[in-house]
């Protein structure tokens, strides 16, 4: 089965690959389709825009398209940026200044009150049809300063307690076992596998 990776996003990409590396599918990504432009993201929720996605990259292109829609929810904002983390502070500014700005937000702010989740909808569309939906969550708490370069986005500010570090400090093997997305991820393979 040939499966497009219906994201813009290449943090996503690396990410979704690794995770589909055990699983027999052809991994297809939108390099493929260079002229396509995004849809729209309606929705007032991860999964709806994950299935926007999804249906929107499989009529354009006729292959069984994987949408997803994440991001970053924080208590202390009552929830931003939540499904506008991409868009949040202008998609032309840069994570280093939009971490700087949620850690301003937050300042004086005990760990308690500190506490975040990322969240993944993954939608699958194959022939006009929704044919698996699930969703990944990871508790955390946003930092008190930035720690580490790896990963994506929000990464370097989002705090882990478990292993007691920053998502931005992980490699892509440790984040994909405890992250939002890993997690969504395996609930996909073993769909796929059992298929
Ligand atoms: P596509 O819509 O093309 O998939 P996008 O980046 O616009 O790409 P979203 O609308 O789902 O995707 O926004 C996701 C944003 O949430 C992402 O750009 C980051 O700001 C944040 N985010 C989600 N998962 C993350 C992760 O694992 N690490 C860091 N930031 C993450």
């Amino acid at each position: 089965m040939k499966l497009l990776l219906a994201t813009t996003n290449a943090g996503k990409v690396r990410e979704q690959q690794e995770a589909l590396q055990a699983c027999p599918v052809e991994v297809v990504t939108l390099s493929e389709w260079p002229k396509i432009q995004p849809p729209e993201e309606p929705g007032p929720t991860f999964a709806i825009n994950a299935a926007c996605k999804a249906f929107f990259y499989q009529r354009s292109t006729k292959v069984a398209a994987l949408g997803e829609d994440s991001g970053l929810v924080i208590d202390a904002l009552d929830g931003e940026p939540g499904v506008n983390s991409a868009r949040w502070l202008g998609t032309n500014t840069s994570y280093v200044l939009k971490n700087q700005e949620l850690l301003k937000r937050l300042k004086g702010l005990p760990t308690n009150e500190r506490s975040a989740r990322y969240v993944c909808a993954l939608a699958l569309a194959v022939n006009g049809k929704l044919v698996f939906s699930t969703e990944g969550v990871c508790s955390g708490r946003i930092a008190l300063e930035p720690h580490g370069d790896g990963g994506f986005g929000y990464d370097p500010i989002f705090y882990y307690p478990p292993l007691k570090k920053t998502m931005g400090t992980l490699s892509l093997q440790e984040k994909n076992v405890i992250s939002h997305r890993g997690k969504a991820m395996a609930k996909l393979v073993k769909f796929l596998s059992a298929l």
